[in-house]
Parts: structure tokens; C-alpha cells; sequence
């Protein structure tokens, strides 16, 4: 059973409360990230809290610690259930985000590997690993790692063992939705979804992976 998340980047928050609220039988979660909250503002979490599911902030947080906090701060306090921190800036910012998320009864998820083909640049030559050892050691709750890369995820997931793996890059970015949903927790699914002719439908169809 893996989980499918929907990644709401329309702009218009109108059209992206009814898709939040046409899927929501067939998703398990919702990521929003800085395309809507910046178009929509942040009063987007309360139209979106009905449909009644976890809501993902996807600010890729990377700063110094005392300002990760702050941050983190105002992501739960917005009403987010969690939220997707980079782990680059080193093991003390990161765990301030994670400390700030189990305080507030959220989770914290560390990107170990991006979906883009640019991500090969840095993540790879051991990057990933070194992340994703770091998201282990700072008791985050799972880490994100690429859809469009299935041996990666492999790879990861020798390092990160139990910890719960969520994926970007299916459909719009190439990666199979059925291969990866078997290696995963989570597949996270933008494009595929909120650009379809009719959203639920293809959320209906994607929710295959849930059973
Ligand atoms: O490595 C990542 N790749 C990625 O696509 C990390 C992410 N957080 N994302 C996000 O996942 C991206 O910002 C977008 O919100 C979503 C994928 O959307 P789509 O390609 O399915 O439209």
C-alpha cells in the first residue's frame, strides 16, 4: 500500500480548493508548495483543511538553524501537518526543523535526492547517501527521493531502512507510477493530476497504488 499525494502548484486558489476537494477521496495527502501559498496566500491551508487531509508544506526549508525554527514556527502554526526541509545546510539545521515539527505534532521530511536532471550534479557522487544518513540521524520521519531515478530509491532505501520515502516525479517528469510505487511510501504527483481534463478521474486512476 503506498499513499498518493497530490502536489496542488495551481495558482488559482479557487480552482485549487474544488481540485483538493474533487480528489480527496482518492489521495492521502496534500503538498502545497511556494506557487500556491505566494499566489493564493497562506489563508490557503484553511480552505484547504477541509477536505479533511494531512497538508504538506513543501518549502524545502535551508537555513541557519535559528531561522529554520522560525520558519518551521509558522508552517505549523499556519496549520501544515508537515513539511520538506533540505538537509545540505548540515545536521544542526535540520534538526532544528524536525525538533519544531515532533514539538508541534508534525512531521519533517529531509530531501536526500531531487527528481530534475540537473539534481545529478550534486546529489550524486554520494551526496544522496550522505543526506539521507543525516535525515536517519536527525530522527526525520522519511526523506524525498526521485521517481525519475528507481535505482536511486533502491539505493536509498538500504540507508534509510524503515523511514518512509516519498517521491516526486511521476508522469510529468518520466517516472513510472507503478514501478516506483513499489519502493516507496509515497508518490507525490503534481501535473499528471491537477492538468488532467477531469483531476479525480486520474487521482481515481493513480489510487490503484493505495490498494
Ligand atoms: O525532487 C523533487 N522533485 C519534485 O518534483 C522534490 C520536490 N519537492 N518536487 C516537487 O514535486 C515539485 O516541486 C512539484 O511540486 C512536485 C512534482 O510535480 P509534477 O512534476 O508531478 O507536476
Amino acid at each position: 500500500m503506498t499513499d498518493l499525494i497530490l502536489a496542488l502548484d495551481v495558482l488559482d486558489r479557487h480552482r485549487a480548493t474544488r481540485t483538493a476537494e474533487e480528489c480527496a477521496p482518492f489521495i492521502d495527502a496534500v503538498k502545497v508548495g511556494y506557487p500556491l501559498v505566494l499566489s493564493a496566500g497562506l489563508e490557503i491551508v484553511r480552505d484547504l483543511a477541509g477536505t479533511g487531509l494531512p497538508l504538506i508544506a513543501d518549502f524545502k526549508v535551508a537555513d541557519i538553524p535559528n531561522t529554520n525554527r522560525l520558519i518551521c514556527e509558522q508552517v505549523f502554526s499556519a496549520g501544515f501537518d508537515a513539511v520538506i526541509v533540505h538537509g545540505f545546510v548540515g545536521a544542526d539545521a535540520a534538526r532544528t526543523c524536525v525538533e519544531v515539527a515532533h514539538n508541534r505534532g508534525g512531521a519533517c521530511y529531509v530531501v536526500a535526492e531531487m527528481s530534475h536532471p540537473g539534481a545529478t550534479e550534486f546529489f550524486h557522487g554520494g551526496t544522496a547517501e550522505r543526506l539521507a544518513a543525516l535525515a536517519v540521524a536527525c530522527r526525520a520521519d522519511g526523506i524525498i527521493a526521485p521517481a525519475t531515478r528507481p535505482e536511486r530509491i533502491a539505493r536509498l532505501r538500504e540507508i534509510v531502512g524503515s523511514l518512509a520515502i516519498y517521491s516526486p516525479g511521476v508522469g510529468a517528469q518520466g517516472g513510472d507510477l507503478d514501478a516506483v510505487a513499489r519502493l516507496v511510501d509515497g508518490v507525490i504527483v503534481g501535473r499528471s493530476i491537477y492538468e488532467a481534463q477531469d483531476p479525480a478521474a486520474e487521482a481515481a486512476r493513480m489510487a490503484r497504488i493505495r490498494r
